[in-house]
């Protein structure tokens, strides 16, 4: 084992970290691909200094650090070895694996020897589902891809890097907050670092089936469409398309761009909707390679201020989710994990989540789609990002073509997300409509939206809430945050307040509600103070008489499901680092609130009927 680690330290070599490229691809269905596993212990160093990846003089390393290691036992010490390392889970976040990275900001070095057999005519990937937020990774020394942004899966093609028996792959992941980051230095989460999703090895043919959309026609329900695309195809190559329960097939020819256009007439399709989530078995096929997939076929368009599913109205029973773990905290990432979060939606009757702040784990689509819980998914385009700078953008585009390129197949999600709260200035809407527009242009079958902020004037019988953002005229629904008897007015503020929307959208209110400590109660008779129960409970009466108001109000997703760590969160005894916003603890206890907003839910008496 030593020597292993030895070797490791005498050989890596590093290459300049700084991020000019990703150079990494996104494989589309990776959980219906075989695939051998990394999961599990990894040996990890703590790097708070990236003394890795810079000298004392704060130089970017071009030959490593690992250099110094020579194999002369008259030579310097060594100071890594990762076989002699504490390790840590993989899938997880380092902050709750172990007390003394609790609040770490900083690079860890992941390490994993792993053994391989390479085949001929095969392309092998380390996939890697998540990892925030910066990360670097070296197979057998060979440096083989960087990859920025924490939410994100990414692949790295290490098939010439690899070699037949015993390879190690290294990575250092770092989660510092940056300036110029997506999201940027201020967020209302813990910034949990790590690889916090499943790591694997990926064989595909050379040619291989790497990216594909299959929707069905707005125009035309008998009728699914979209493309297939081949990874290093010639033009010419075939590639058929199934879908055997509906008895349906066809065969198409990718042009220069490796692309196939798809058009599959379908006969006594089930549509997919909440009440009939149904998904059919969609078999992919090109050369020798074949992938299976599991897709719910619907449309999703506006009409005016309406939202329409399959060609009709509905009204968006939602709740807010942050990716944090039921009971243990952390980074949720398990089936477990999802079962419980949404299991949680569905009981309060839910037919739709907001998956805020940033892509979720696929395995959180994935159920949504099983469920029947319509999804509305988001990059961290959050708060203040540098909105003046190209490489900003850059980022954020990023991450909106990789979170769309995963799940383009779930017909769950209605809705792509392109910032929420941010501040409303010319800079910022010509940066979020170019988001919206690439929104559109990747993906022209689901909606855009984004939660933006509202403008408040006093009105002779209280307050008035604006919607003017200018943003508004680059969304096809307006979502709106606000939090009136919360850090605005009293209790009863929301019976005072009227709306004006200066657009004929639809609105989803995509956050109000407040925060209680689960347990603590108001004394009987008293009017209830911020933080118990009762008074989230009563937030919760006033909101939903308000909100049924507002005329073009199409869902809500209030804040939020669940209690989540944040490090802005610091009053003690009460919050200690969570916000407590959940109408669930983060101990699964349920709050007044919960069943206030299950029975509005349950009894349709938030919202229209549809
Ligand atoms: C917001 C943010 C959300 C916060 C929430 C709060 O407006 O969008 O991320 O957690 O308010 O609790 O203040």
């Amino acid at each position: 084992m030593l020597k292993s680690a030895t070797r490791i330290l005498l050989a890596l070599l590093f290459a300049a970290p700084a991020l000019a490229q990703t150079n990494t691809t996104l494989l589309v269905d990776i959980d219906h691909r075989p695939v051998t596993s990394l999961d599990g212990d990894w040996h990890t160093i703590v790097d708070p200094y990236s003394t890795g990846l810079y000298t004392f003089h704060q130089e970017i390393r071009k030959d490593g650090f690992f250099m110094n290691a020579t194999p002369n036992p008259a030579g310097p010490p060594l100071d890594y070895n990762f076989a002699a390392a504490a390790t840590l889970k993989v899938p997880g976040d380092w902050n709750t694996q172990r007390p003394d990275l609790f609040y770490y900001e900083g690079v860890v070095w992941y390490q994993k020897d792993f053994n391989h057999t390479p085949k001929p005519n095969t392309r092998t990937f380390l996939h890697i589902g998540a990892a925030n937020y910066r990360t670097f990774v070296w197979v057998n020394t060979v440096k083989v891809c960087e990859h920025e942004g924490g939410f994100t899966p990414f692949d790295c093609d290490i098939t010439s890097a690899l070699k037949d028996g015993k390879n190690f792959v290294v990575l250092s992941v770092d989660n510092t907050r940056i300036a110029d980051g997506v999201p940027t230095l201020q967020t209302d989460w813990w910034n949990y670092g790590g690889l916090t999703r499943d790591v694997s090895l990926v064989e595909t043919p050379t040619q291989f089936i790497d990216d594909y959309d299959l929707h069905l026609s707005r125009t035309d329900h008998g009728l699914i469409e979209g493309y297939v695309h081949v990874e290093g195809a010639a033009a010419g190559t075939q590639v058929t398309v199934a879908i055997p329960d509906l008895k349906a097939t066809t065969t198409a020819t990718v042009d220069g761009d490796s692309r196939a256009a798809i058009s599959l007439p379908v006969k006594s399709l089930t549509l997919w909707s909440p009440d009939t989530p149904r998904l059919y078995k969609v078999e992919l096929s090109s050369g020798t390679d074949k992938l299976t997939d599991e897709m719910g076929f619907r449309t999703i368009e506006t009409r005016g201020n309406q939202i329409l599913l399959n060609g009709q109205p509905i009204f968006l029973r939602g709740i807010s989710v942050h990716a944090e773990a039921p009971f243990r905290t952390g980074r949720a990432y398990s089936e477990k994990d999802v079962d419980t979060l949404l299991g949680w939606a569905k009981e309060l009757g839910c037919n739709f989540v907001r998956l805020a702040h940033y892509p979720h784990d696929q395995r959180m689509t994935r159920a949504a789609d099983r469920l029947g819980i319509l999804v509305w998914s988001e990059i961290p385009d959050y708060w203040a990002l540098q909105f003046d700078n190209p490489a900003v953008l850059a980022k954020s585009k990023q991450q909106l073509t990789e979170m769309i390129r995963r799940d383009r197949d779930k017909a769950s999600i209605i809705l792509w997300s392109v910032a929420n709260e941010t501040p409303n200035n010319p800079t910022r809407t010509k940066y979020l409509t170019t988001m919206a527009d690439l929104s559109r242009q990747l993906d022209p079958t689901r909606l855009v939206t984004a939660a933006l902020l509202v403008r408040t004037e006093k009105s002779p019988t209280g307050t008035t809430k604006i919607v003017d953002d200018p943003l508004g005229n680059a969304l096809d629904v307006i979502g709106t945050n606000e939090y009136i008897g919360w850090y605005e007015q009293g209790l009863t503020g929301p019976d005072t307040t009227t709306w004006d929307i200066h657009y004929d959208k639809p609105l989803i209110m995509s956050e109000w509600g407040g925060g209680a400590k689960a347990g603590l109660h108001a004394s009987a008779g008293t009017t209830p103070a911020q933080f118990t129960e009762e008074y989230q409970a009563e937030l919760y009466k006033h909101q939903i008489a308000m909100l049924n108001k507002i005329p073009q109000l199409r869902g809500t997703s209030p804040w939020i499901l669940m209690d989540f760590r944040s490090a802005r969160r610091l009053n003690p005894g009460i919050q200690d680092n969570f916000n407590r916003k959940g109408v669930i603890s983060d101990q699964g206890q349920k709050k007044q609130a919960f069943f206030i907003l299950q029975k509005a839910y349950k009894d349709k008496t938030l919202g229209k009927a549809e």
